[in-house]
């Protein structure tokens, strides 16, 4: 049984082993790492966040957490990537211009990996420019834009607008995704998809590719 408390402790600890402790121990006992990944890492984070939201924790600290939920992601990724291996297409995802939240994004990521496809991560803090030039290099099915601050979401809708206009190649299926963002931004501001997590991000990435 997943304890989020424990977890969420975990999370605020300097000493990044004993998040690490937490997740094999968990894994040890034959949870399944989505579980853990879903129940633990993510809920303790939703912790942290209201923490930040009423002033109780501090950018420290959840810079801190943000670093042990990394190990802890990174332990559960190899299992998470079992599931597929057949490349299913190409995607290319990154944070907007303005915002460095990956925490979600790279989840994201992960999970994509673990569907079978191709994932190319071009970080956070990307210019319109920069995800032109990757669907250019790339030639990828989907892009998927992230954001997780009211400000940077508006950023999407430019980034859209642009490949929509701009894109000299096929244009990619457009998702979006973030805390901030909600179905009904996404279909104002013309994504093809939104996935409210990550699992909702694969199943509506293999809808609109027929697959
Ligand atoms: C961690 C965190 C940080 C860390 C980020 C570290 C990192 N490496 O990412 C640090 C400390 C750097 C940070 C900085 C700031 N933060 Co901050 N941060 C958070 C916090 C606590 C958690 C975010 C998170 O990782 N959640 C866990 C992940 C798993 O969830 P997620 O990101 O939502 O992702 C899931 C879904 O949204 C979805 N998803 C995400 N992306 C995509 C993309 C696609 C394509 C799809 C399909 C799905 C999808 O799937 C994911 C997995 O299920 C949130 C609080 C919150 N409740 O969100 C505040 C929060 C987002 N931050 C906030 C603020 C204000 C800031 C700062 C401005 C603070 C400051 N004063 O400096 C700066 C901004 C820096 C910048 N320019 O970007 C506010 C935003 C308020 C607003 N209305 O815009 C929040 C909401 C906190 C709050 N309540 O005040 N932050």
């Amino acid at each position: 049984m997943i304890d989020v408390n424990a977890v969420h402790k975990a999370l605020q600890d300097l000493d990044i082993a004993v998040i690490d402790t937490l997740v094999n121990d968990y894994l040890a006992q034959g949870i399944p790492a989505e579980t853990i990944l879903n129940e633990g890492l993510i809920g303790a984070m939703s912790i942290t966040g209201r923490q930040f939201k009423a002033k109780e924790v501090w950018v420290p600290d959840v810079l801190l957490a943000a670093r042990n939920m990394h190990s802890g992601v990174a332990i559960l990724k190899p299992i998470l990537l079992e599931v597929q291996s057949s490349s299913r297409g190409v995607i290319v995802i990154g944070t907007v211009q303005g915002d460095i939240h990956d925490i979600g994004k790279n989840i994201v990521a992960v999970l994509m990996e673990g569907s079978g496809f191709e994932v190319i991560d071009l970080g956070v803090n990307v210019s319109t420019d920069g995800f032109l030039e990757a669907i250019e290099k790339h030639q990828p099915d989907v892009l998927g834009l992230s954001a997780l601050l009211t400000t940077t979401m508006l950023e999407m809708k430019d980034v859209i607008a642009s490949i929509r206009s701009n894109s000299r190649d096929k244009v990619p299926k457009l998702i979006v995704g973030g805390a901030p963002v909600t179905r009904e931004f996404a279909d104002e501001i013309g994504a093809d998809g939104y996935g409210e997590d990550a699992i909702a991000g694969v199943e509506v990435t293999l809808q609109l590719l027929g697959k």
